[in-house]
């Protein structure tokens, strides 16, 4: 099947005033396997969450790619420009289920989490019931994240909430620092 199969957008932000966007070049997806097609995922902004704090996500840029297969997402996300200071620290994202919207890190609530979507009352929560996205910022000031969960995102406005802390296996990770918002058609 070819590439228009499935449909990814790339983008790239600033996470700060002071920088301005910046075209961070993400490779094309991945061939996969049983892709069903049909997701569509919108990059904008990358926000940040602590205006009022430094920390070094601040002028920071980041992209995700997302590609629906039957069955399953796969998700790549990358980060530029992270301040050296946080070299080697690893920070916890994850996609959240609302909307990014700077200063208010509440609003992208919580988790997205297939079982609760579902409707499930006592969700599990792992890495293959939720999409997390931990990176390890390298001596370039860089950091990306693969993972693939075995279930198909539903479309909304969502969020990838980048966290002070990795996350731990209850899914917490500390403050909210930055949120790229994603649109999944
Ligand atoms: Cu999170």
């Amino acid at each position: 099947m070819g590439r228009q199969g499935r449909t990814v957008l790339r983008g790239a932000v600033a996470l700060g005033v002071a920088v301005p966007a910046v075209a961070l070049a993400l490779q094309p997806a991945q061939a996969g396997n049983g892709d069903g097609g049909g997701a569509v995922v919108a990059v904008d902004d990358l926000r940040d969450l602590q205006p009022g704090r430094v920390d070094p996500l601040d002028g920071a840029t980041a992209g995700l790619t997302v590609v629906r297969h039957d069955g399953s997402t796969s998700f790549t996300f990358r980060l530029q420009h992270v301040q050296k200071t946080a070299s080697e620290r690893v920070f916890g994202a994850h996609l959240h289920v609302g909307p990014c919207v700077a200063g208010d890190g509440g609003a992208a609530k919580a988790h997205y989490n297939t079982d609760s979507l579902a409707g499930d009352t006592t969700p599990e929560i792992s890495r293959d019931t939720e999409v997390w996205l931990d990176f390890q910022v390298n001596a370039g000031g860089s950091g990306h994240a693969f993972a693939t969960v075995p279930f198909e995102i539903q479309p909304g406005q969502r969020s990838v909430v980048v966290h002070a802390l990795p996350t731990a296996p209850n899914g917490t990770a500390g403050d909210r620092l930055a949120c790229l918002p994603v649109v999944v058609r």
